[in-house]
Formats: C-alpha cells, structure tokens, sequence
C-alpha cells in the first residue's frame, strides 16, 4: 500500500494501537510525538516535535494522505496548557493539513465533549453521538472545538473529518463507569481501517464505544461502511464484571450517572493524572 498515514500522538496508548494496526494493514507510516514511541514498526518515519509547531506540521503533513490526531493533553490540565496544545495545536494541524491537501483527517474527541449528558436524559434508543455538547471540563471544551475546528475544515476545504468521541479504550481498565463506556481496542482499530477504506467525503462525529450491554448510547447509524462495534465489556471484561456486578436499578452515583463520569467532579484545571 502506498498511502503515507500522519498519526500525532503516536506515543500514547492510542497513537500506538493506530500504529500498529495500521502497520499491520500495510500503510506507509510518518509518526510525531513529543518524544519517540516505545514500539516504531519497519519503515516507519519518525518526528519528534509539538503539534503547535507549524513548520514541524507542515513537513509532517508533506504527502500525507490521511492523518489520525490524537496529539495533546489527554486529561484535565489549566486552561493555558489546554488552550495552547488542544485547542490551538488542534486548529495548526488542520491548517497544515488543508495547506498538504491531507484528504482525510480523523480527530480524537471525547465522551468528555458531551460530560454533562445523563443516564436518564438518554433517549430510550440511547444517547445519540451527535446529542448536544456539554463538556465537563476545560479538557471537554477542547473536545468540542476540536469538533468545530473539523466541521469548519470539512464545509470549506472538503476534507474528510471523522471526529470520534471516544469512551474509555484500555485494555484492562478497573473501575465500574468503564463497563459502560469501553471502548475495545479491535473495535477501535477497526473503525480507523474501515475509515481509510471509506472514499466518500464527510463530517461526521460517532461515539468511540463498543457495543457494551451496560451502554445507554445509540450505536445503530455509525455511519462508517464495513464498521459496527463487536466488544462488549460484559463478555470481554470478566474480571472487573466479577468485581461489579451488573445493578437492578442504574446508581445515581454521579459518576455512574453523568456520561462524563469523575471528568464532572474534578476541580475545573487541576491536573488529573
Ligand atoms: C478521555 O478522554 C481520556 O483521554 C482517557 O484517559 C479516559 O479518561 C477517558 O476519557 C474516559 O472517559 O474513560
């Protein structure tokens, strides 16, 4: 395959799930991280830089087809930290990415875009992934302008925008909410796969969640052709099942209640680790 693939973030846990499992479908790969990933397969080009550097994203975008952002803080941080990396890193990869002609750019939002959504406010069909925003944090409002930034670059530039509000994808997570919105590593690496295969052009936010059986979101219309979540933490996680349980009656808990979960809770920026 001859398709240069741009991953920012590549030396976090889900920059490096992209890596190899683009790697592992044949993609030409350039990744760009603060320092270099652990795990650089054959070939790869690596850049060690910040994506609110943007010579570094211009010559990091160079003839690149597609190019997956998960570049930034990846919690709650202050205000500055968030506005200068998420918010304004974010919109200097989209400018480089419209000045390279990057047809296709995948953006790393977050359940924490729409924190504030509740349990019991969830349609009876589930939370929709395009249910309003209410971000939890100043870390959500980067979400959501994450979100904006890609519409603007999608409605003016035609690039394909896939914006995914991603719930909790670890591979051993440990507490109770994770039952509800994890987010498999296949399903997540199998939705950028079928992502790049998609040739047709559009803006589009999903949710970054399996189809978990303690869910309460709508997962019917991903939208994405050749993808439909197979997870289920239920099934998949049955050790942190055995350890909670499933509930007759959903906790009023709010960090059980709120989509957001400790995101709603946590001091507005103080750093969460
Ligand atoms: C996120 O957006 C974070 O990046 C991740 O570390 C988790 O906290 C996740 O949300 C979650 O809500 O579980």
């Amino acid at each position: 395959m001859n398709d240069l693939v741009l991953v920012t973030g590549a030396a976090g846990r889900l920059g490096g799930f992209a890596t190899a499992a683009l790697a592992a479908a044949g993609y030409r790969l350039r990744l760009l991280d603060l320092h270099e990933p652990e795990d650089v397969p054959e070939g790869a080009e690596v850049l060690v830089g910040t994506v609110t550097d943007p010579a570094l994203m211009d010559r990091a975008t160079e003839g690149a087809t597609a190019l997956l952002h998960y570049g930034g803080h990846p919690r709650e941080r202050t205000w500055e930290q968030i506005l200068e990396v998420n918010i304004d890193g974010t919109r200097t990869v989209l400018e480089a990415a419209r000045h390279a002609g990057v047809a296709k750019v995948y953006l790393a939002s977050s359940n924490h875009a729409a924190g504030f959504q509740t349990r019991d406010r969830a349609p009876e069909t589930g939370l929709e992934p395009t249910c309003p925003a209410l971000a939890d944090s100043y870390y959500g409002v980067s979400k959501v302008t994450t979100e904006a930034l890609g519409a603007v670059y999608h409605h003016r530039f035609g690039i394909d925008v896939l914006a995914v509000r991603i719930g909790s994808c670890d591979e051993h997570p440990a507490d109770e909410r994770s039952l509800t919105t994890w987010f498999s590593r296949a399903d997540h690496d199998a939705m950028i796969l079928a992502w790049l295969a998609d040739p047709t052009p559009a803006y589009r936010i999903v949710w970054g969640i399996s189809d978990n059986r303690r869910g309460w979101f709508d997962l019917s219309g991903t939208s994405i052709p050749g993808y439909e979540p197979t997870g289920d933490s239920e099934r998949d996680l049955p050790d942190l099942v055995k350890q909670f349980p499933p509930r007759d009656t959903p906790s009023d808990d709010l960090v059980l209640s709120r989509l957001g979960g400790s995101f709603t809770t946590v001091e507005l920026g103080e750093f969460m680790p």
